[in-house]
């Protein structure tokens, strides 16, 4: 099975001092690369805070272009916990089995249309349409609001040639201002009425709070959907044989997938920010310095997982952190894995060969690290069964 087409750009450093370091806009991280650090971190949130400046645990950092809080995201417990139940019952909701009815109906679409045509880019003409269409269940909208979407790209706040781009987070945020604003004049049931009407520690939750939760709603499960999705595809193309044994043997997509979010690690990492003079690795960390928890590099620690280098659709035990760990775990998990194992059963159903033929992969410079978390572009040709 493909060895090292996702090579694990951490093994070295991790295997040598467990730790990594890279500047990012002149405010410099110390990347966290042990599965057991990682996790250990990141239940920490008194040492290592979610809670910094608005943008400041991303990497890289969205300081200078995001002034408002994301939420649950980046706000500490005990305040978390109160968001986060709010939120918990609707980010459910893709277990329901109408949720999962149309988003079969969304995804097979995508795939019929795609089959229909000699070539396609795996990225904007499905894993772009799949992750925006889909998003319309997550939030309760129309599904026509998903034509917009689609038409932002691929990052919210970043494009080609640019780590971030203020004029495109711009867009985004107004956008919805807008739709919160029309939530207000005439409440119905999605995500942006839903919110306004919820209470926390008895207050109802104000615009800016709002606008925190969908703000992350968009941005955070936009590329790593869509770097799954390509990732997936892309897997399928080195490996002839996969398609056709997931066939036989359905029971194994929870497990397959769940694979995937391992091996290729859609997000990177994910800073915190030092609240106090420690340690990490045996290495000082100064308080209101940065470190990141890189869950690519946990989920390929030898310590952890045999073969890690290896896909291993079967893989029995597989604690991986590619949805984090603890507290901020990732909310939208359900929802994504819902999208992957729909696609990945239709994809079996429907599909009897993918084949790459252009590939322009998406590199992340991470300092003394590169590493590919995608592709900006996957040509490649579909054949029904
Ligand atoms: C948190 C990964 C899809 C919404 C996280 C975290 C990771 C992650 C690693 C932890 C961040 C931290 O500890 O600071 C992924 C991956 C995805 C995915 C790999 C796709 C394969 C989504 C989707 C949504 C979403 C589709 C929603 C539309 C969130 C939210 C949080 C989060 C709201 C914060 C939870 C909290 O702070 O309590 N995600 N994510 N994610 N993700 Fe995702
Ligand atoms: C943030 C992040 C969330 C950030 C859980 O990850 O995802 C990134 O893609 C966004 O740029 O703003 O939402």
């Amino acid at each position: 099975m493909a060895k090292c087409k996702f090579a694990d750009a951490f093994k070295e450093e991790r295997e040598k001092s467990g730790i990594g370091k890279m500047d990012d806009q002149g405010d410099p991280v110390v990347m966290l690369l042990n599965h057991k650090d990682v996790r250990k971190a990141a239940h920490n949130y008194k040492a290592f805070s979610s809670e910094a400046v608005p943008g400041r645990i991303v990497v890289p950092s969205e300081v200078n272009i995001r002034t408002t809080r994301q939420i649950p995201f980046e706000v500490d417990p005990p305040m978390h916990k109160e968001y986060r139940s709010l939120l918990e019952a609707w980010f459910k909701r893709p277990l329901q089995d109408t949720y999962k009815e149309k988003l079969t109906t969304i995804i097979g679409t995508v795939l019929d249309d795609v089959l229909s045509k000699d070539k396609v880019d795996v990225v904007s003409d499905l894993a772009l349409v799949i992750q925006s269409r889909a998003l319309t269940l997550l939030l309760n909208v129309p599904f026509d609001k998903s034509v917009k979407w689609i038409s932002w790209g691929t990052h919210v706040f970043r494009s080609e040639g640019e780590a971030l781009d203020g004029d495109k987070a711009a867009i985004l945020y107004n956008y919805i201002d807008e739709e919160i604003d029309n939530a207000i004049a005439n409440p119905t049931d999605n995500l942006y009425s839903t919110l306004l009407a919820a209470e926390v520690n008895g207050k109802k939750l104000t615009k800016e709070e709002v606008k925190g939760v969908l703000i992350l709603t968009f941005a955070g499960g936009r590329d790593t959907v869509i770097n799954a999705l390509t990732n997936m595809m892309s897997y399928f193309s080195a490996n002839k044989k996969a398609l056709d044994y997931i066939r036989s043997k359905p029971e194994i997509i929870k497990t397959a997938v769940e694979e995937f979010i391992r091996y290729f690690s859609p997000l990177t990492h994910m800073g915190r920010v030092v609240t106090e003079d420690t340690t990490v690795c045996e290495h000082a960390v100064k308080a209101d310095s940065r470190i990141s928890l890189c869950w690519a590099s946990a989920n390929r620690d030898e310590k952890v997982f045999e073969n890690p280098d290896e896909v291993i659709l079967e893989r029995k035990v597989n604690p991986h952190v590619g949805f984090g760990f603890s507290h901020h775990n990732c909310l939208g998990a359900t929802h994504a894995r819902q999208i992957m194992r729909i696609t990945l059963k239709l994809l079996a159903e429907k599909v009897s060969d993918i084949t790459v033929l252009e590939a322009e992969e998406n590199i992340e410079n991470l300092g003394e690290f590169t590493r590919k978390v995608g592709y900006n572009s996957l040509k490649a040709t579909f054949k029904k069964r």
